[in-house]
């Protein structure tokens, strides 16, 4: 497969393959969510990507949080779940029991933290048999369940920003950002796994090599918790998906959608938040239905 798959994903594209919201349904059809993050110092980046998963059609979330920071996230979004687990230094003190756990996908990462705990936590999730998003601090561990990732059965997405590849494929940022077809597809196929490599024109990339270009979005991103938001808008898309490309695909381009929308609306490139992308998601998803 040496042949170049290289493709924009349009407007067009999207239309063609969101999901219907069926009259017969209820929130189980549309899926149990878990989201695992959350730190000390980092306790909205797991709300913003619960409450963005919510908006973008998941039918049940729970956050999983470490206990010590479970009343600082526990209400912030009163739809969403919110489960305490054993803490250590401020963040997930390893595996708990989540053996009993009814989920149908997990989005692993957003604010975790880098500690041991998170790493043995991050090495005994990705064993799980259920789709996963693994983002942020999920994938500062890489190195250590890679080998699991490659031999998951269910798919697993990646969505590292330029410094995260980076640090996944031991090469500069620089190298990254020269090479970015090359860069992910090399991980997709190698590991395969779904990749996200985000930035101006994100890249998704399938495990068999093929690459999506991503149209939408601008520099009001570039701000703290936009990657969170993306996160829990991939987490919901996959649960709503026959297939997970067009899945991944469509909330990269709806995300992108949501910034340029509150441009063109009010905002100014400087003063998005994160959460007014979240605010403006009705508005874009309510313009490709
Ligand atoms: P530099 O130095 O900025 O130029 P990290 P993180 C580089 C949580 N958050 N193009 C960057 O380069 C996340 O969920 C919590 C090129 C630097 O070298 C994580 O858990 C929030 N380079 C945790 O913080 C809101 C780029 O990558 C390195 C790049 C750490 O995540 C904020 C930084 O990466 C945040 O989301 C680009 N586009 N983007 C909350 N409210 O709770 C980044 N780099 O060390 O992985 O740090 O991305 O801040
Ligand atoms: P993170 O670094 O994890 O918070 O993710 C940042 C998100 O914002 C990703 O989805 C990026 O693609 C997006 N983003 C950041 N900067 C820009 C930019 N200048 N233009 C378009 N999208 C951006
Ligand atoms: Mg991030």
């Amino acid at each position: 497969t040496n042949a170049v798959r290289r493709f924009v994903w349009e407007r067009s594209d999207v239309m063609r393959t969101m999901p219907k919201r069926k009259r017969s349904s209820h929130k189980g059809t549309y899926g149990k969510l878990l989201v695992v993050g959350g730190s000390k110092a980092m306790t909205g980046a797991v709300t913003l990507a619960a409450k963005a998963a919510l908006r973008s059609g998941a039918g049940l979330v729970t956050m999983a949080v470490p206990e010590t920071v479970y009343e600082a996230v526990a209400n912030r979004v009163p739809e969403a779940m919110c489960r305490p687990w054993p803490a250590e230094g401020g963040a997930f003190a390893g595996a708990a029991d989540w053996d009993g756990l009814d989920v149908d996908a997990m989005a692993i990462g957003p604010g975790l933290g880098r500690t041991e705990g998170v790493r043995r936590l991050v090495g005994e999730l990705v064993r799980k048999p259920v789709p996963l998003i693994l983002d942020a601090d999920a994938l500062f561990f890489w190195d250590d369940y890679a080998e699991q990732v490659r031999r998951r059965s269910a798919p697993t997405v990646i969505t590292p920003h330029p410094g995260e590849m980076a640090r996944i494929v031991h090469r500069s940022i620089r190298e990254v950002e020269h090479d970015r077809f090359g860069v992910s597809k090399r991980l997709a196929m190698e590991y395969g796994v779904y990749v996200v490599l985000k930035g101006p024109y994100t890249i998704v990339t399938a495990p068999d090599g093929a690459q999506y270009v991503n149209i939408t979005g601008n520099p009001a991103l570039a701000k703290g918790g936009s990657g969170d938001v993306l996160t829990g808008i991939v987490a919901a898309f996959l649960l709503q998906h026959e297939a997970v490309q067009p899945a991944v695909s469509n909330a990269v381009f709806v995300h992108g959608k949501a910034a340029d929308w509150l441009v063109q609306h009010g905002h100014s490139p400087w003063d998005v938040l994160a959460s007014d992308v979240v605010d403006a998601l009705p508005v874009v998803l309510a313009s490709l239905t």
